[in-house]
Formats: structure tokens, C-alpha cells, sequence
């Protein structure tokens, strides 16, 4: 019998960063993210049940990708208790990215959770269970982070929070938690413009960030600044009235995780000489105009522009005139929070 499905879902930005993990995948401190719109991962899965051959075949925008296979095999073997039935399949996966090739966005959030949608939808086809939206996206959060961490909060529209924090009533380390509701408007729509400083792949992987934190002697504080910035961060965007205090939280947020990558016995840099360059703009352009827009970064050079869609014609006119010069190619993504994964 083969059953497929085919689900969209949306990487993801964190505003307060999950970086430090132990057991499997299971994050040091609370971490809070905007769920993205334009960057996504559009995904079909086939899955053939009790195969004469079973294994996994991956493609990517039509081409056999035998390159990622060994994670996707990882990852499946991380979910024999919940999906039993996947040690006896054959699973074919076909998957494009919607942001351009070789940005350097990260795309293992939107894969990894469009995944998980997929094997969670065809899971309830082989046991004719119903959609349920509510326990069942928590279980495809808690799945997705079994596969990457940042995945487990692609799964929820607008914004999510996973890792337990006594801020945040029903947070939990084992799966991203819904919190949209809990935001002011401003942030329903909130846009993040992502300048792409360098396209090329990241030379440090994220899991070799990650086991770094095992051994320096800063881990602590910062796993305890992390927890009081979410505390923070959760009480200032349910008014959305302090964006001073918003912006002071997320460009820390920044520049710490990239301070800490600098502090190892083996050190390395994320940071591009242009990523510094718009920091630099950014808060000349803040101080000039009162505009209240602010950075953020992942674990690489590109610099995420975030602001209120009020004043989205400011900021690209801004972006434009003298920004462009930083991005590679003049390379830019215009992206907002959004609505989340969902069938296709
Ligand atoms: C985050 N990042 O909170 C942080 C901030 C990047 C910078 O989570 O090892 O690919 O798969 O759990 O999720 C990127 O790390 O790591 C990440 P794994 P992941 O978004």
C-alpha cells in the first residue's frame, strides 16, 4: 500500500536564541521565534508500507539528493516508538525551497517540521484518525524537534515558544507551544527583511555551535540571561508599548550568540565584515529617524531587518538606497510573520 502527502511549512526566526542542547535535542533555555511566511519548504512524501526494499530516496527541486539522507535515516530513528511503521518502509521525499538557492537561510526548521507534518498526516491515514488540530500539531512540534531543534516552532502560525519557562504557562522542552494569541497586533504582521550579506554555506554547522556550549564556562549565565530575556520578551509583546525594550532584548539576543561562538578555546566567526557594516546602519538609521527597527541574526552573517508593517516603505526605501551595497548581488528577502504550515 502507498499513501503520500504533501504539506508547506515555514522557517522560522528567533528573537530570543536556542543555542545549548543535551539528550536528544532537548534545548538549555526557553527560546521564542516569528514563524515566517516567504521562506519555506514546499514537501511530498510517498511512503510505501512493509516494502519489499525499505529505505529512504531523497530529492530536492527534482534531483536525486543522496547527500541528505544520512540525517533524514537519523531522524526516522529517533521516531520508531511513535511511528512504528516507518522501520518497514520505503519513503520517497521530494522537496523545493521557496527562497532563492544558496541564500544561506537555513532550511533545516521548514524541512525537518514539513516532515514531521508529513509523517504525522500519514499516520493518521494508516490508523483513520481525524486531524486534530491542537494535540496534534503539539505532537508534530515534539516530533519536528527530534529532527532540529528550531523545527519544533516552525509548526505554529505567527509566533511560538519552546522550552519550559515559568513565564510561559503549558511551555515545555519536548515541543514548541502556540503564542499568537498572546501578542499585541503590531507583532501579527511583523516584518523582518532579510539582507543576504553571503550567499555561500555556513562553515561552522549549527550541532558543532551547539556542543560548544558543552564546555564553556559562560554557558551558565548565558542559559540564565536566556530564560529572563523570554520573561522579558513575553511580558513586553503582550502590550507591544515598549519597543526600546524590544529592541534592547533582540539585538542582545544577536550579538550574544555570536559573542559566544567567539569565546570557545576554538574560536570562529559567523560574522561578515557587511554584517557589521548594516549594524552599524542600523543603529545610525534608528538614532536619525526614531524609526523603531532593529536586527537580529542567525548562526551566520545575513541580518534580519525587524520592524512593524507601518513602516515597511521607510525601511525598503532605506534598504535600498543603502543597504543594497552590502548584500551579495544586492540580495534581499522581504518576509513577515505569517500563517504557518499547511497542506498543499
Ligand atoms: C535558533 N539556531 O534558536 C538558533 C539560533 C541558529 C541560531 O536553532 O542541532 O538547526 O538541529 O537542533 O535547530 C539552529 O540550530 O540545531 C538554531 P539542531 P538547529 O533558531
Amino acid at each position: 500500500m502507498t499513501l503520500t502527502s504533501s504539506w508547506q511549512s515555514p522557517s522560522n526566526i528567533a528573537l530570543v536564541k536556542y543555542w545549548g542542547k543535551h539528550g536528544i535535542q532537548l534545548p538549555r533555555n526557553p527560546s521564542l521565534s516569528f514563524t515566517l511566511s516567504a521562506c519555506r519548504t514546499e514537501m511530498k512524501l510517498e511512503v510505501t508500507l512493509h516494502a519489499a526494499t525499505p529505505g529512504v530516496t531523497v530529492f530536492y527541486d527534482g534531483q536525486p539528493k543522496p547527500a541528505f539522507e544520512p540525517k533524514i535515516k537519523s531522524f526516522f530513528q529517533r521516531l520508531d516508538d511513535r511511528l512504528p511503521w516507518l522501520k518497514t518502509a520505503s519513503v520517497f521525499i521530494d522537496s523545493i525551497n521557496t527562497f532563492p538557492h544558496g541564500a544561506g537561510i537555513a532550511s533545516s526548521a521548514s524541512a525537518l517540521s514539513a516532515m514531521a507534518l508529513c509523517l504525522a498526516d500519514i499516520d493518521n491515514q494508516i490508523s483513520q484518525q481525524p486531524l486534530e488540530t491542537g494535540i496534534w500539531l503539539q505532537d508534530v512540534s515534539r516530533m519536528s524537534r527530534l529532527g532540529s531543534g528550531s523545527a519544533s516552532r516552525s509548526v505554529f502560525p505567527v509566533a511560538s515558544v519552546w522550552g519550559k519557562s515559568k513565564s510561559v504557562a503549558g511551555s515545555s522542552d519536548e515541543y514548541a507551544i502556540p503564542w499568537q494569541q498572546e501578542i499585541a497586533p503590531v507583532f501579527h504582521d511583523y516584518q523582518d527583511t532579510i539582507l543576504i550579506v553571503s550567499a555561500s554555506e555556513k562553515s561552522v554547522s549549527s550541532t558543532m555551535g551547539h556542543d560548544m556550549m558543552n564546555d564553556l564556562p559562560y554557558a551558565p549565565a548565558r542559559y540564565k540571561q536566556a530564560d529572563q530575556h523570554l520573561s522579558s520578551l513575553v511580558e513586553i509583546m503582550k502590550t507591544g508599548e515598549d519597543p526600546g525594550s524590544f529592541i534592547s532584548i533582540c539585538e542582545s539576543e544577536a550579538l550574544q550568540l555570536h559573542a559566544l561562538m567567539m569565546s570557545g578555546p576554538n574560536p570562529f566567526m559567523l560574522m561578515a565584515p557587511n554584517t557589521l557594516a548594516i549594524i552599524q546602519n542600523v543603529w545610525r538609521f534608528r538614532k536619525e529617524t526614531n524609526i523603531p527597527v532593529c536586527f537580529t541574526l542567525d548562526a551566520g552573517p545575513n541580518v534580519h531587518l525587524l520592524y512593524p508593517k507601518s513602516y515597511h516603505a521607510d525601511i525598503h526605501a532605506w534598504v535600498n538606497s543603502e543597504l543594497i551595497s552590502f548584500c551579495a548581488e544586492g540580495t534581499y528577502i522581504s518576509d513577515q510573520a505569517g500563517a504557518g504550515p499547511s497542506r498543499i
